[in-house]
């Protein structure tokens, strides 16, 4: 198949005004038929085919004008449907298809999950219902009529809002109709059928609408939702204080499925999602739980307007819609919760998650320009640093003039299919600034390196700083231009508190933002009182990656003192990622780890500043992880060695600081009942990461202390915290813990998940055996999306030293499951082989063995595009 192009890009030859879809539910198959408008475009010559997509359809009949067509007029294939010569006048198209959602492990289109019949369209799915043109510049008006067995489904919902329903006579069966007058696209286009329950509620918007609301969930989980329905109606009133925003229907409802390729989905009207980010209670769900559900619930509202009322042109506009969401919904989080908190966790995710996809055979720009499978595109890039790039956009020019270009924005694009051109020319607008080198943070992909050098002269008390970026060759990208990258920044002084300065020249300064645009640039600030130390990127104002060039024992003075949170823990980081690198190198040589001295004292002092936010301060206490430090190594990386690193520091900060660990898992361990604020979140936060550290020091008290607290444990929080302490530290408790864990929660699949997941995170040779086993154990199906992500794709991403054994068995189990995975469920299997794209960054032989591994993957015969794609790409 020929890759889609971004240049290739042209609007559709016709139109489809209204789309009325009727629903044939049976147990043994479903009947569509799809009633289109049809209206030739002006530009479009008569005559020229209609041609539809389709993916695995059964076409059934197809009419025109109620008139039916022959063989000669039309074309079909399972892939695709053409009339070959339609008329010039607007026409009806009556297309019946006949599906099997039950065998749709695909879990794309119409499918079955638990007896539910569900959709999921995004991005491809809806050709998988009927043949349609499939692409989200296409907007129509939708009429849906779904008809199904009373028992199986007394629950009906579409988008749009209700209209008539009824029983349909003699029958066991009943039906709904749902009106959407929104235009959308296909891929917005969502069905749910099925037995369940529901929680209800209202929400009366700025202008007074009232709205229903519902989130459905299996039967008896009614009482795990109510976080949920919480969590939205914040959501809706933030949309409108924040961004003026009102929802636009009389209903808004929320379904939770359990087999879901995502997170959710944002369908108009009816978002579907997968129940790990709708269900929570105290006993089943951790902070980090409903953290992440306060999240997607936030998320997918908030596409009511970034995504739905105004849509992408293309798939290549994704980040149009996914970058600015994730935006607003850090946005949410940070209002909700604490800013910094929120802005050190996404910046954690970014490093982790899209840094490595930025530095690997994998990268592509934000908005990407070439295709082979989209379903692959739903990134890191684009998400996370879609989101980063626009909230750099905030900070160079500034809240004001951002806010007046997101208004713009609304108020032009309000019904559209838009680009990312159109999207920047509001702000430009908004702003008066010339935003077309801005753009290349959308075309270049990479991620920029900022050198900072620095230059004090006492005798003028000038201070020189010197900036240079630069960004390095990725796939189809050799040559990189400057881009524009506003840089955060404060000189501090030697109390601590910011320097002032009378002049900076040589770049452009707004308050404390530089704005870089160069390859190099020296800013020279007259009037410095002393030597400063700076403190750059504050806020991470840009995604860049800082080179320092500084001595540690400034960045340890930063640690303790700078005035952006966001900068202290990055300096906290740095000196431990410093001490790591270093430990790392020393074990491959053969002499020991060590870890700074200074560095443990720092780290005390913040831990026990009950000044600071616990939250903060369990960020701080957070160390680097495997992949963290193989990352900054770079190449030639030696997993195990690595590990040894990680463990000695983690063993030396547990023994060293072993008192007052012991007192913060005591001080901040909450009796009281559980709530999930942030507030409450941070304390258990601190309290689970000093007892964790305090594991690692390998004491026998501590890990029969942390047993009797993982018995005792009153959420499900501090009962994973205790869990992963005892399996991670190589406690002796370790096995009782984990059958007693699964003797508890045997009945709940997303404990079940957490079980699996801890497993396949486990330190040691024997691990890779035990995944294997579990692959076979009744509470795993290969079929659930979740459970292959919390076994095996823990097992690929959180299990660096298993993952990558020396002697490639890690590798040859995940290809093999890859293998497995790609005739059942290719979205899940090209996700999972993601976890090879590091791979040139391996010492030779594990190289040889991930490359074997990945070649034995693209030869399998019948391999899907996803995963083909993902493989070739890796191997290119
Ligand atoms: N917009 C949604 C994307 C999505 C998706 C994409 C491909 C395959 C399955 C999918 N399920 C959901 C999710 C979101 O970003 O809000
Ligand atoms: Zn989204």
């Amino acid at each position: 198949t020929a890759a889609i192009l971004l240049k290739d890009y042209r609007p559709s030859d016709y139109a489809i005004g209204r789309v009325h879809l009727d629903f044939q539910l049976h147990e043994t198959e479903t009947l569509v038929t799809a009633t289109l408008s049809v209206r030739k475009r002006e530009t479009t010559v008569a005559g020229t085919p209609l041609v539809l997509d389709g993916d695995e359809l059964d076409l059934v009949s197809i009419a025109l004008d109620s008139v039916s067509l022959g063989d000669e007029a039309y074309s079909a294939t399972p892939q695709g449907l053409t009339v070959k010569t339609p008329p010039a006048a607007p026409f009806t198209l009556t297309i019946v298809t006949k599906l099997d959602p039950a065998s749709n492990t695909k879990l794309m289109g119409l499918y079955r999950s638990s007896g539910v019949w569900c959709t999921q369209c995004e991005a491809e799915g809806f050709r998988r219902i009927t043949y349609f043109l499939d692409r989200p510049d296409v907007l129509s008006v939708y009429d849906v009529r779904i008809e199904a067995p009373v028992a199986a489904a007394p629950v009906l919902l579409a988008n749009g809002n209700p209209t008539t329903s009824g029983l349909v006579p003699d029958t066991d069966r009943h039906f709904a109709v749902w009106s959407d007058p929104h235009p959308k696209p296909s891929y917005l286009f969502a069905l749910v059928a099925g037995d369940l329950g529901v929680v209800k509620d209202s929400f009366t918007t700025m202008s007074g609408r009232h709205v229903d609301l519902g989130v459905y969930v299996e039967h008896g989980n009614e009482e795990r939702a109510v976080y949920a329905m919480d969590a939205l109606k914040r959501s809706m009133r933030w949309d409108e204080t924040a961004f003026g925003r009102e929802y636009d229907l009389d209903v808004f409802n929320i379904v939770a499925v359990s087999d879901f390729n995502m997170g959710a989905m944002e369908n108009k009207g009816l978002n579907v999602f997968n129940d790990k980010y709708v269900l929570a209670n105290p006993d089943v769900a951790t902070d980090q739980d409903y953290g992440g559900i306060e999240a997607v619930i936030a998320h997918e509202y908030f596409h009511n307007w970034t995504g739905n009322r105004i849509t992408c042109r293309d798939w290549f506009q994704l980040c149009l819609k996914e970058g600015l969401t994730v935006f607003r919904d850090q946005e949410f989080t940070s209002d909700m919760r604490s800013r910094p908190v929120k802005r050190i966790s996404d910046v954690r995710l970014l490093r982790s998650h899209q840094f490595p996809e930025d530095a690997g055979p994998l990268a592509h720009p934000v908005r990407p320009e070439k295709y082979m499978e989209i379903s692959n595109f739903y990134t890191a890039t684009v998400y996370e640093k879609g989101a980063e790039v626009i909230r750099a956009l905030k900070v160079l020019i500034g809240d004001e003039a951002f806010k007046a270009g997101m208004d713009l924005y609304f108020d032009r694009h309000d019904g559209d299919a838009a680009t990312i051109e159109q999207f920047v020319a509001c702000f430009a607008e908004a702003s008066g600034r010339d935003l077309s080198q801005f753009m290349l943070w959308y075309s270049q992909a990479g991620t920029p390196q900022l050198d900072i050098r620095d230059d004090y002269d006492g005798d003028n008390r000038t201070y020189r700083l010197t900036l240079s970026q630069s960004l390095g060759p990725t796939p189809e990208q050799s040559e990189k231009k400057p881009m524009v990258l506003p840089v955060r920044f404060g000189l501090v002084g030697p109390n601590g508190e910011d320097m002032l300065y009378e002049t900076a020249k040589g770049a452009e300064v707004n308050g404390d933002v530089i704005v870089v645009d160069k390859a190099e640039q020296e800013i020279v600030f007259t009037g410095v009182a002393s030597r400063p130390i700076p403190s750059i990127l504050r806020n991470f104002s840009a995604p860049v990656r800082p080179i320092l060039n500084m001595p540690i024992k400034d960045i340890l003075f930063l640690m303790r003192h700078d005035s952006d949170p966001f900068n202290r823990w990055q300096s906290a980081s740095t000196v431990a990622m410093y001490c790591l690198t270093a430990s790392t190198e020393a074990l491959r040589a053969g002499s020991s780890a060590t870890i700074d001295g200074d560095y443990l004292a720092a780290l005390a002092e913040i831990i026990t500043d009950d000044a600071l936010d616990p939250a903060f301060r369990a960020l701080v206490l957070a160390l680097p992880q495997e992949a963290d430090i193989a990352r900054e190594i770079g190449s030639n990386v030696d997993p195990d060695a690595i590990a040894g690193a990680l463990r000695h520091a983690r063993r030396t900060i547990g023994s060293k600081l072993g008192p007052t660990l012991d007192h913060l898992a005591r001080f901040y361990h909450d009796e009281g009942a559980y709530s999930p604020d942030a507030e409450s979140a941070g304390r258990r936060a601190l309290a689970n990461a000093a007892q964790d550290m305090r594991a690692a020091s390998g004491n026998a008290d501590v890990h029969a202390r942390i047993m009797e607290k993982f018995g005792a444990a009153t959420n499900m929080t501090d009962r994973l915290a205790a869990l992963v302490s005892l399996v991670q530290n190589g406690a002796s408790e370790a096995e009782q813990a984990l059958g007693d864990f699964y003797e508890g929660y045997k009945s709940v699949p997303l404990v079940i998940d957490k079980w699996l997941a801890v497993q396949a995170a486990r330190p040691g040779a024997r691990t890779l055996d035990e995944v294997k086993r579990l692959t076979e154990h009744p509470a795993f199906s290969i079929r659930n999306p979740n459970r292959v992500r919390s076994l095996i794709g823990t097992f690929a991403t959180a299990n660096l030293p298993q993952f990558a054994r020396a002697d490639g068995a890690g590798f040859d189990f995940v290809a093999d499951k890859v293998m497995r995975l790609d005739d059942i469920n290719p979205q899940v299997a090209a996700r999972i082989l993601v976890s090879f794209r590091s791979w040139r960054n391996w010492e030779p032989v594990r190289q040889g063995l991930a490359e074997a591994a990945l070649k034995r993957i693209a030869a399998k015969p019948n391999l899907s595009r996803d995963v083909r794609d993902i493989a070739e790409r890796s191997l290119a």
